[in-house]
């Protein structure tokens, strides 16, 4: 099964701000900001509202739209409460992003549980749980299941039956195929392969000429042949983020608005994975490119921007010398705690990061 909430971050405002519910609302920074839109409610939908629009064009488009910034901890909170309701079903759960996952329920159907019942019934736990709707696709791989939970949302449940896989996809834009983005789309388009079915009809000498390496896999997908298992994340062992200078820095308030930007990046990084962290690392490169880390730990985990910051200055305090130069600063969070686990819930998730800024990510496990 793929499951995916319905307006995410939109429902979770409605859900704690009884005003918004039935309204059209719209989460993202001001207009004036240049924000954009992370995503409308159904009901802004109708007016054309979409993820990534800019704030003022969904303004514009829908002028009774409520705007709401953005609460990322607190969709943290609940993302981490649904991943626990997913693993109540299946240990088998493939987080994909804070609002979505693969669950391999295939030990669970049998002749007395259809995987519509099973489906049913986690929805609506789900809701139980949370309040929140969850649209599921039901299939026997992964890309079948995914294009399914998307069919009928909100609140969606489509099951395709075992065989049924390809006749499915059939009529269906090849944009709907998982990695054919614009691009490949009008590669597609211009050869004539317009959905689904006619991609799968294709050769691979045809498919590969116009989609290069990536050509047999895609034709697979399209003819319903996708055999990736789902695999449940590991827990992720650090977050953080680092930066090397144009040129080297001494101790000073260049480097110290260097070490509060990563010292942020990376408080930011942990809120994305859902998780606190017990220890703060420095991580300083000097001139000569020795390489050196100082940590402190607390018993307590935290998330909290301006404490992680204060921490990496104290320990920046502790080693700095003078006359050291420097040439790249960083700051990790380790020791995590996931925030799900914190609250005593089974279950450890996190999710793929998006790089931003132009600060390095690093996850290592
Ligand atoms: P999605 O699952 O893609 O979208 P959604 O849950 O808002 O709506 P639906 O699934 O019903 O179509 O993304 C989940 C959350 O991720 C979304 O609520 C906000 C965030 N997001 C962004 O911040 N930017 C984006 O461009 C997208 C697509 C999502
Ligand atoms: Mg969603």
């Amino acid at each position: 099964m793929h499951a995916d909430l319905d307006a995410f971050y939109a429902s979770v405002e409605q859900l704690d701000n009884p005003e918004l519910r039935g309204k059209p609302v719209v989460v993202g920074g001001p207009p004036e900001a240049r924000a954009v839109v992370t995503t409308a409610s159904y009901e802004a939908r109708v007016f054309g509202v979409r993820s990534a629009m800019p704030m003022s064009t969904a303004l514009r488009l829908c002028p009774q739209a409520i705007r709401v910034s953005p609460r990322f901890e607190r969709y943290g909170e609940i993302s981490g409460e649904v991943m626990a309701v997913f693993r109540t079903l299946t240990p088998v759960v493939e987080p994909l992003s804070m609002d979505e996952a693969f669950l391999d329920v295939t030990k669970r159907v049998s002749r007395y549980q259809r995987v519509e019942d099973i489906a049913r019934r986690l929805k609506a736990d789900v809701k139980a749980k949370t309040k929140l709707t969850v649209s599921i696709g039901a299939a026997t791989n992964k890309t079948v299941a995914k294009i399914a939970s998307d069919l009928m949302k909100p609140d969606g449940l489509v099951v395709v039956p075992a065989g049924g896989e390809a006749a499915f996809l059939a009529p269906l834009p090849v944009r709907s195929l998982w990695g054919v983005g614009p691009r490949a789309e009008e590669t597609l388009k211009n050869a004539g392969l317009e959905t689904i079915g006619q991609l799968a009809e294709a050769s691979e000498a045809q498919i590969e000429s116009l989609m290069g390496s990536r050509g047999p896999s895609l034709l697979q997908m399209a003819r319903g042949l996708d055999d990736r298992p789902v695999e449940p994340d590991h827990e992720r062992k650090s977050v953080g983020a680092e930066t090397t200078f144009p040129r080297d820095l001494a101790d000073g308030p260049e480097l110290r608005g260097e070490l509060r930007r990563v010292a942020l990046d990376a408080a930011r990084r942990l809120v994305k994975s859902e998780a606190t962290a017990r220890t703060v690392v420095l991580k300083l490169r000097y001139t000569n490119f020795q390489t050196i880390s100082r940590q402190n730990s607390a018993p307590e985990g935290t998330a909290d921007a301006e404490e992680i910051v204060s921490r990496a200055g104290a320990l920046l305090d502790a080693v700095v010398a003078e006359g050291d130069m420097f040439r790249l600063v960083g700051v990790h969070c380790t020791n995590l705690i996931e925030v799900a686990e914190a609250k005593g819930q089974l279950g450890l998730w996190s999710e793929s990061d998006a790089e931003t800024g132009d600060t390095e990510g690093t996850e290592f496990s």
